[in-house]
């Protein structure tokens, strides 16, 4: 089949109404085959779903905090917080409601409307989930859209967090099912799906990705496209993670991945899932301002704002204004519903 009626056939694929709940939107062939179109194909394609669903000048900010660092029991094979590796991440406890609105503060005074607060668990405890559900409630009282990204979640806990107000819960599903084992063997991929559907039967909205960079085919990477984008309900934000090489990590000796091949997974996101906020995540510090631009033209419309990820070090602030400056784009001005709440 010609690349151009694949093209053609992706474009009405997306105008397709949503098939029932829990039927096969996107094959992992069809996945592949967009990312194997010419370049600019595929970014031509992106940019048209994307306008269709949104401001295409316009890119959602989002602050991160890890407010529970180091220690985590799990082996995932690209984090610095695990305890499998020698790293140089300290462990901490968890924050305080007062540091965490001091920073929630800074992140809303510099224009963020999210604020994303990261626990280094594999999974919390009953306790755990209470002093969270109290960080959540200094979020939404500062007047931020609230996530939290704390590992699994068991029955009830999700509840728990909702009712504080969280907006978003963030569970990569990180790699294809076929690679997970390849990076993590401490929890399978199952294990994020039911997390996943314990977020989503709370009325909590999904913040689900992955990373690319790990030594995946790209064939695997049309598969998390795939898993992402199959799920009962499309996960309202898609963050897509380039690793961050840490020393001390299995990873860290990673050949560089061509960065084409990262915006093209930016694109097959857009295209499939037009009505998500796809974020650009972590590994902007080390991809430079073209890929960054070039990665807005293919969808994305987020970004981790400030100049800490987690652990590991992103664009401050002035960097992030200057280039938006430069190619015209503004950060989301507010959220619905979230102005009265002040
Ligand atoms: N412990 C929880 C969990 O794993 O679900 C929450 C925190 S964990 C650090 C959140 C996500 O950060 C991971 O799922 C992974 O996608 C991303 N991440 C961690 N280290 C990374 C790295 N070195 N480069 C890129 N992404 C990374
Ligand atoms: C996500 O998808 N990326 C963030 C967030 N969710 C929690 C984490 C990126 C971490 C990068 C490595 C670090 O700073 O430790
Ligand atoms: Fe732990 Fe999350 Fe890091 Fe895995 S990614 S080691 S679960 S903090």
């Amino acid at each position: 089949m010609s690349q151009t009626v694949l093209a053609e056939q992706a474009i009405t694929l997306h105008k397709r109404p949503a098939p029932p709940t829990g039927t096969e939107r996107w094959s992992v062939d069809h996945i592949e085959a967009l990312l194997n179109l010419p370049f600019n194909d595929l970014l031509w394609q992106a940019q048209q779903v994307h306008r269709q669903h949104f401001d295409a000048n316009e890119v959602e900010l989002a602050t991160l905090l890890s407010v529970k660092t180091g220690g985590c029991p799990e082996d995932c094979g690209y984090c610095p917080q695990s305890v499998h590796y020698d790293t140089g991440v300290k462990a901490e406890k968890l924050m305080e409601s007062g540091a965490v609105r001091q920073a929630a503060q800074a992140a809303k005074a510099a224009g963020a409307t999210r604020f994303c607060m990261g626990a280094a668990w594999r999974a919390p405890k009953d306790r755990d989930i209470d002093a969270v559900a109290e960080l959540v409630r200094t979020v939404k009282d500062v007047g931020l859209e609230a996530c939290v990204t704390l590992g699994m979640l068991a029955d009830g806990q999700a509840e728990r967090l909702k009712h504080a107000g969280l907006d978003y819960y963030n569970h990569n599903l990180d790699c294809a099912p076929d690679f997970y084992g390849d990076i993590i063997s401490t929890r399978d991929y199952q294990d994020r799906l039911d997390t996943l559907d314990r977020v989503r039967g709370a009325g909590v909205k999904v913040c689900s990705g992955g990373i690319v960079g790990m030594g995946e085919s790209r064939r695997q990477r049309a598969a998390l496209i795939a898993q992402l984008a199959n799920l009962p309900e499309v996960p309202e934000s898609v963050p897509i993670n380039h690793l961050v090489k840490v020393e001390g990590t299995p990873l860290a000796a990673q050949p560089d991945l061509d960065p084409f091949e990262f915006v093209r997974m930016i694109a097959a996101a857009r295209i499939t899932m037009p009505a998500a906020r796809v974020r650009l995540s972590a590994g902007r510090q080390q991809m430079g301002e073209a890929v960054q631009a070039l990665c807005f033209l293919a969808g994305a419309n987020s970004i981790f704002y400030g100049e800490k990820l987690l652990t590991t070090g992103n664009p401050d602030v002035g960097a992030d204004r200057v280039l938006f400056e430069r190619l015209g784009i503004h950060g989301r001005a507010s959220v619905p519903g979230m102005d009265e709440r002040l």
